[in-house]
């Protein structure tokens, strides 16, 4: 009956407890077993454990604390890190590989290196002998004597436990309960002297953040002091080989903070860019004025229209030498046929009207190849030019019939001379002339029949 009222009396201590955060390190040489220990306390496999690059952090409950692991990097190079988490560090986990004797002085000195440092002096300490399953595994006694771990933790006042385990014998509930123990058993030491750590750890952690700032800015005083060294030295150079170094000064300095969103460096730089091409208009407006030369859309516009007209001309200069050559055959029949009628040749007078025929048509067909308008559904081709040398922009595609009378207008041809007048004449001509085919013709017929 006693005994339940001290159980009852405990538990409701317990449940008044306020919950507590508690950083916790877990150090050691690498492949002691660390991140298999870690593993197997989140309640996760530890077979299969990838080489820790940097750290890991697990964060688990544990009663009324709120735990957070630290498995830190165990190789040579990485340890330097190490002293970055010691200012919050509420107690070490130090694993020991119990099953290799020969890293066992290289152990004992990163102990030893690990508790003297001013910020884990005084703090509980951890060890756990892992391996322990391995055949040739060291003994907790033999451990203890090889780490000189008595002398140790006295040397630093570290309240210390050592536990022999073996991560990889389960994990979760199943973990190797000389783990749990030994945990348990770290998480007692730091809630019985919680307030006094906890202080100690705020004051540790404000100094390290000091201390952090002061590197930051002496590094960078360094780095400073290295620029300026070393532009110095280019200046000097520089007058001595007689070239001119731009100044840095001279160049823009950075206002307001320099680590902007990048949306905002973008927009800043759009508006610069647009700004700079306004700038660049207007001079080129001004100097237009001045020396009226062309800017790239005008010349391209200029380029086009010459080209636009120089097809319209060469249009004409084709319709134009169709033209004459159509009249020179025709003023060539015309001269035969009269000839002909003169002569009172049938043969010559038939054979120069079927020549006038067989000549029309041939001059039409190389009038057609020549410069009839290209006809927009049989040329489809893949790539259009802009202007088509045959068809200039804007025209459409005229019949055989008008096709001269469209290009009147425009065609300079038989400006000279009395085109009109000749026109008529030969019009009148061809007429007389089939009128004098007719009548021969009607009068054989009638003369057959009489
Ligand atoms: P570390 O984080 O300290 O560097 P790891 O070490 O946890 O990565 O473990 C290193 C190797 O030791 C792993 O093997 C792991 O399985 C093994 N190991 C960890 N604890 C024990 C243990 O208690 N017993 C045995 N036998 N092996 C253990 P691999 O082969 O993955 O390198
Ligand atoms: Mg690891």
């Amino acid at each position: 009956m006693y005994s339940l009222m001290a159980n009852c009396c405990n538990w409701l201590k317990r449940w008044r407890e306020p919950v507590r955060s508690v950083t916790l390190i877990m150090v050691g040489l690498d492949n002691a077993g660390k991140t298999a220990t870690v593993k197997g306390i989140q309640g996760e496999s530890p077979e299969d454990v990838a080489p820790t690059v940097g750290f890991s952090k697990i964060d688990l409950k544990q009663g009324r604390f709120e735990v957070t692991i630290f498995d830190l990097g165990g190789g040579k190079r990485i340890r330097a890190i190490w002293k970055n988490y010691y200012a919050e560090s509420y107690g070490v986990i130090f694993v020991v590989d119990s099953s290799d004797v020969e890293r066992m002085e290289e152990t004992k000195e990163t102990m030893s290196e690990v508790l003297k440092h001013p910020k884990i002096a005084g703090k509980p300490v951890l060890v756990l002998a892992n391996k322990q399953d391995k055949e040739g595994a060291l003994a907790e006694a033999d451990v203890i004597e090889c780490l000189s771990l008595e002398k140790l933790v006295n040397e630093h006042k570290c309240l210390c436990q050592i536990e022999p385990c073996s991560a990889i014998m389960g994990y979760g509930k199943k973990i190797d309960k000389s783990i749990k123990k030994g945990l348990l058993w770290l998480l007692h030491i730091i809630a019985k002297d919680f307030d006094a750590l906890h202080e100690r750890i705020q004051k540790d952690t404000i100094e390290q953040k000091a201390a952090e700032e002061q590197e930051k800015r002496e590094r960078a005083e360094r780095v400073r002091k290295i620029r300026e060294e070393r532009d110095r030295k280019e200046r000097e150079e520089a007058e001595r080989e007689g070239r001119s170094v731009p100044n840095e000064d001279d160049s823009e300095p950075v206002r307001g903070n320099p680590f902007q969103p990048i949306s905002a460096v973008i927009t800043k730089n759009e508006k610069k860019i647009e700004q700079e091409k306004k700038r660049q208009r207007e001079e080129n407006e001004k100097s237009s004025i001045a020396l009226k030369p062309k800017t790239d859309q005008e010349q391209m516009d200029t380029q086009s229209l010459n080209s636009q007209r120089s097809n319209e001309s060469r249009l004409v200069e084709n319709y134009k030498s169709a033209l004459t050559q159509r009249l020179e055959h025709e003023d060539e029949n015309d001269q035969q046929i009269s000839e002909s009628l003169d002569s009172g040749d049938n043969a010559t007078l038939n054979s120069g009207i079927e020549n006038s025929k067989k000549k029309t048509k041939k001059l039409k067909l190389k009038r057609s190849h020549r410069v009839e308008p290209v006809n927009m559904e049989e040329t489809v081709s893949p790539n259009p030019t802009p202007v088509a040398p045959l068809a200039p922009v804007g025209w459409e595609t005229p019949t055989k019939v008008n096709r001269i009378r469209k290009l009147e207008p425009l065609g300079e041809t038989r400006r000279n001379g009395n085109f009109r007048g000749d026109h008529n004449l030969l019009v009148f001509l061809r007429n007389l002339f089939h009128f004098a085919c007719w009548l021969f013709s009607f009068i054989s017929a009638n003369h057959v029949q009489l």
